[in-house]
């Protein structure tokens, strides 16, 4: 019997994509016939079928950590969480507050990771996310998984609103880029390293914690994440 070898896990996950995992799924944990359900599997695919691994994982081995220059200038790096073991994030969503207009802005607020393992089960990863907004609609890699970022940041606005972090962007290791439904004040720096013969596997956020009723708030500020083979 062939063993596998260190990176077997990631070829596999990465020669997978969405619709394949989905209809594994089925096929494994369903005795129903594929065309009945496939409707329906696909909306529960990622919502009941996936797990918080909220702290549980965090010490997963990763042999790089992405960043970026061009992260916010407040709050703090909170908490480090890690998608399992095997499991590779192949998709994001984003927590959003929308344009509040002469209120305190605070755009960015959180990032959740969706990992996927070759297998199919699918786990959600977030670190810390702030209070304000509604999590948007998930955005995946049309094949394999997220090797790089950018970050789309304002600058500080001085005495008037700041909102730091406002979107992201992702590089998939398959070419494909893909971008967050976030807001749209200030620019995007540049690329992150990228995840070399591996992928993106974990994430800490950086946050202002919130300041009261008149203090100006910005929520997400930067982000690192963490590549494991
Ligand atoms: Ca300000
Ligand atoms: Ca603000």
């Amino acid at each position: 019997m062939v063993k596998e070898g260190k990176g077997d896990k990631i070829k596999h996950l990465l020669a997978s994509n969405i619709p394949s995992e989905v209809t594994r799924m089925m096929k494994t944990n369903r005795n129903q016939p594929v065309e009945k359900s496939i409707v329906r599997m696909k909306h529960i695919a990622y919502s009941q079928h996936t797990v918080k691994s909220n702290g549980l994982f965090t010490g997963r081995k990763y042999t790089s950590i992405l960043t970026v220059t061009n992260g916010g200038e407040w709050g703090n790096w909170t908490w480090i969480d890690m998608c399992p073991e095997g499991s590779y994030a192949t998709g994001f969503s984003l927590k959003v507050e929308e344009y509040r207009g002469a209120s305190d802005d605070t755009a960015l607020n959180g990032i959740r990771l969706f990992c996927s393992t070759a297998e199919g089960s699918k786990y959600t990863v977030e670190s810390n996310v702030g209070r304000y907004g509604t999590w948007t609609q998930i955005t995946w890699c049309p094949r394999g998984a997220l090797t790089k970022f950018q970050l789309k940041v304002e600058p500080s606005q001085g005495v008037l609103d700041d909102t730091a972090a406002n979107n992201v962007k992702f590089y998939c290791n398959n070419g494909a880029i893909i971008e967050g439904a976030g807001m749209d004040f200030g620019e995007y720096g540049g690329w992150s390293n990228e995840c070399k013969n591996s992928a993106i596997c974990g994430i800490i956020t950086k946050q202002e914690l919130y300041q009261g009723v008149v203090i100006d708030d910005t929520s997400l500020n930067d982000v690192q994440f963490f590549c494991c083979e």
